[in-house]
């Protein structure tokens, strides 16, 4: 154990002997990776300062400067791929074969696509006959992101990318459960040649997130994390009148009809509750299934669902890994208990297995086998609270309209998913759903280019496309007369 996840401050790690400390764990054998010191309040005094010095260089930049820098930190982090994705791998417990195609690519993807919309990000120009107007999205200053621990280094860069974009600078505070890999995105940022500070990696629990959240330096937060966080910190920074985005938690549906492709949604079901571990916040944990075909897609889904390899998620065989701790790991058990004495049916999974999917012994590790319950009730645990883990409900209904009744009765409202082939009715059951995130015939697809975010708990604002530079910038109008001030005095 001899890694040390320490802050990364001004462009260098620092140490701070008398910090409180705590060992980051690995979710496949509960083996120590290396300590992690907290960052103390001297710690977020030195990134706020060191960030605003990066501020007032950066913002100077024209945005072709500043788009490529982001451009060279995607592409090292590109040529790091291998070597960051084992780490995130070993940090998460996730299957490598996930961390690469997904985790690191998505963060370079975000970090490609905001570089070159920098030098875009423009304002306005209003002709106003003896006068004209022109609008100037400026940045906001130093913003804050903090992170959840299901995709760090994937959160840290769709924060980091449109916040930098538009100017800003970013103090970046990890899951206290994963504070590897956005010390790496740190390090591309310099390596690009980014002013030191722009982009500073505190590490610590809610304590040192709450303090950046209250800190009077901080213009913006931006949260990926659970509701109950998100309200604090909505609350928190409405004292000072700060910007948040917040992206939480849900219970989405994804509603299968008659008509559908079975394969195809036996397929998004899978992915939807079973990628990541189920550690996905847009999962689509109520699967409501249209009667006539309940049977035969339960069939293929509880066929398809026990062949899925778990097991040692460095093995790029393997594609399902260990939840992120032992105390995450007994809060899903718990769930699954529920779901059986409330009368629901567990079809399959919801163990913790001993052994791997090549007979490797895994039984220190955090590994749930994907559960299906059936025989659920709307009004269930199961069918209403966020699990976060592989634990798939799924439930029959008769009508569109009651689908859609049932699917909206939730105080959650982050993604949906309708599966059917008749072209009207998937539009008109989608413009129906209350969801920020939705999908026509697939699920979790989240590209670059498309808004993401929630309706209703699930959250404010939008992450990734377009979308988001409203969110890291501010809007100056400017008059400019060309004639005579017309005075009545
Ligand atoms: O989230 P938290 P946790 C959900 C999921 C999971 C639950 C708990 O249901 O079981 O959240 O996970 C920081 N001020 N999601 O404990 O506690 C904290 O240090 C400022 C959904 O990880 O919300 C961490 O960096 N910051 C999610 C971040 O907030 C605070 C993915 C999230 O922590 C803070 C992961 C405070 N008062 C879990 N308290 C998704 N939407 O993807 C905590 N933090």
């Amino acid at each position: 154990m001899n890694t040390t996840y320490s802050q990364f401050i001004d462009g260098a790690s620092t140490s701070n002997a008398n910090s409180e400390t705590w060992i980051n764990y690995n979710p496949a054998n509960n083996k120590p990776l290396g300590e992690v010191s907290q960052a103390s309040d001297e710690d977020i005094e030195a990134a706020v300062r060191s960030s605003e010095r990066a501020f007032h260089i950066w913002k100077n930049k024209t945005g072709a400067e500043r788009g490529r820098v982001l451009i060279k930190a995607a592409q090292i982090l590109r040529s790091r791929l291998e070597e960051i994705a084992l780490i995130e791998t070993n940090d998460v417990g996730k299957p490598i074969f996930e961390s690469l195609a997904v985790d690191v690519s998505s963060a370079a993807d975000a970090l490609e696509y905001f570089g070159g919309m920098a030098a875009t990000i423009h304002g306005e120009f209003v002709d106003l006959k003896n006068a004209f107007g022109y609008t100037r999205p400026e940045p906001l200053g130093v913003c804050a992101g903090i992170g959840a621990w299901n995709y760090p280094i994937q959160i840290a860069a769709w924060k980091a990318a449109p916040a930098l974009a538009c100017g800003n600078a970013m103090i970046f505070k990890p899951s206290e459960l994963t504070p590897a890999t956005a010390i790496e995105l740190a390090k591309a940022f310099m390596e690009a040649g980014a002013p030191p500070g722009l982009f500073n990696v505190l590490q610590g629990d809610g304590k040192v997130g709450a303090r950046l959240v209250d800190h009077p330096g901080i213009a913006k937060i931006s949260l990926t994390g659970s509701v109950s966080t998100g309200k604090k910190i909505f609350t928190s920074a409405a004292s000072q009148l700060k910007r948040v985005t917040l992206e939480l938690g849900g219970k989405s549906p994804l509603i299968v009809f008659e008509d559908a492709d079975i394969h195809n949604a036996v397929s998004a079901a899978m992915l939807a509750n079973f990628y990541t571990q189920g550690e996905v916040c847009s999962n689509g944990t109520r699967v409501f299934v249209q009667r006539k075909i309940f049977d035969s897609f339960l069939m293929q889904l509880k066929n398809r669902t026990e062949k899925i390899r778990i097991g040692d998620p460095t093995d790029p065989e393997t594609q399902m890994g260990a939840l992120i701790s032992k105390v995450h790991m007994e809060k899903v058990n718990r769930f699954i208990e529920s779901g059986k004495s409330s009368g629901a049916t567990l079809l399959t999974g919801g163990v913790r297995p001993k052994k791997d999917f090549k007979g490797r012994d895994i039984s220190s590790g955090n590994f749930v086998t994907p559960a299906i319950f059936t025989n659920c009730d709307d009004s269930m645990e199961i069918c209403k609270e966020e699990i976060f883990g592989p634990v798939l409900s799924i439930l029959s209904f008769e009508s569109e309209e009651e689908v859609i009744d049932r699917a909206n009765n939730t105080p959650y409202g982050l993604a949906a998913g309708v599966f059917t082939n008749d072209i009207k009715r998937g539009h008109r059951v989608i413009h129906q759903l209350q969801a920020g995130t939705c999908w026509i015939n697939n699920f979790n697809i989240t590209p670059i280019e498309l808004p993401f975010g929630g309706y209703k708990q699930s959250g404010q604002g939008r992450e990734n496309s377009l979308a988001a530079i409203q969110y890291y910038t501010q809007l100056k109008s400017v008059y400019v007369e060309l004639g005579n001030v017309e005075s009545p005095y």
